[in-house]
């Protein structure tokens, strides 16, 4: 891994309809990110916060069944270019969420600097709807969707390409809510995926190592990490909680397991929300699975 981390918050809650998303950023950084880091002999260096338009001065633009989604560009050509800069300056960019609408405009960033970028979704939810089978029009519901090409064009051309990854590139792992219209794509596209049933069924050990020798054709691999991937349980300040997810020892082990691989090459933690948080205990979980994936050991 490399010895620099750029830290970039995105205060983002324009891809969904719950405020307090846009304080995950603040919580995540309360909660002792660039320390944690340090601790473990990287240089860190915190960007600061992306812009973000106010919800209130978006006057509802919604395009079709597209909420915000003048907001969401914006924000999305913003953050692509900034995290493109520091993979261009030889730095890890560690992105911090804010709904997950932003892996838009990271993986528009990341992918830009791979010839073959690879993708794990920790999440309970495919993010794979469009307009049309979207049940919600929230946005964070589509960046995975968005990523390979599929949907409205101004989102699917940020950074002026598309699409940013291929379907043999991806896997999602902790799905338990998919859409009729996400399940669909999953099969039509033939992305592997690591439902609840597959994570109970194979254990988070086999499912890390298949997911490792699945991604090993690939020229970097990018971190996209839901926290409502977790557990309420664990991780109770998500917008979108699913009950019966991965544990927090469970995420342990996958990150440690990344960290022992050596693929991660850019990572984002997503949806933290503090207002729906108990004493910010889902940031805390994200620092601490973040300490996992740098390396941290317990002995
Ligand atoms: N997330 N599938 C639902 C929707 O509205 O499209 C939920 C999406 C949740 C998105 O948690 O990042
Ligand atoms: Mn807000
Ligand atoms: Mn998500
Ligand atoms: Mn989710």
């Amino acid at each position: 891994m490399l010895k620099d981390i750029t830290v970039i918050g995105v205060p983002m809650d324009l891809g969904q309809m719950r405020r307090g998303v846009d304080m995950g950023p603040s919580a995540i950084r309360y909660a002792g990110v660039v320390e944690r880091l340090e601790n473990l002999d990287y240089r860190v260096e915190d960007f600061g916060d992306i812009e973000i338009a106010r919800p209130e001065k978006q006057n509802i633009e919604n395009e079709g069944n597209l909420k915000n989604l003048n907001g969401v560009i914006e924000a999305s050509e913003k953050l692509s270019q900034t995290v493109s800069d520091v993979i261009t300056s030889n730095k890890f960019p560690l992105v911090l969420g804010g709904d997950h609408s932003i892996a838009i405009g990271t993986l528009a960033g990341v992918s830009k600097n791979y010839k073959n970028l690879g993708v794990i979704w920790y999440d309970a939810h495919g993010d794979l709807n469009t307009a049309d089978t979207s049940p919600s029009g929230n946005i964070h519901g589509m960046p995975l969707a968005v990523s390979l090409g599929i949907g409205h064009e101004r989102l699917t051309n940020i950074s002026e390409y598309t699409p940013k990854i291929k379907p043999e590139n991806i896997v999602i792992i902790g799905a338990r809510s998919l859409d009729e219209g996400e399940r669909e794509l999953i099969k039509e596209k033939g992305i592997k995926v690591y439902t609840m049933h597959e994570v109970d069924r194979l254990g988070m050990t086999k499912v890390m190592e298949e997911t490792i020798e699945y991604l090993s054709h690939t020229d970097g691999v990018h971190l996209s990490l839901d926290l409502d991937g977790l557990d309420p349980h664990d991780a109770p300040g998500v917008g979108t909680p699913v009950l019966g997810g991965i544990s927090y020892r469970e995420s342990h082990l996958a990150m440690e397991m990344l960290a022992e691989a050596e693929i991660i090459t850019s990572a984002e933690f997503v949806e933290v929300n503090p207002i729906l948080d108990e004493k910010n205990k889902t940031a805390t979980v994200a620092v601490a699975l973040m300490g996992s994936l740098f390396g941290e050991k317990l002995l």
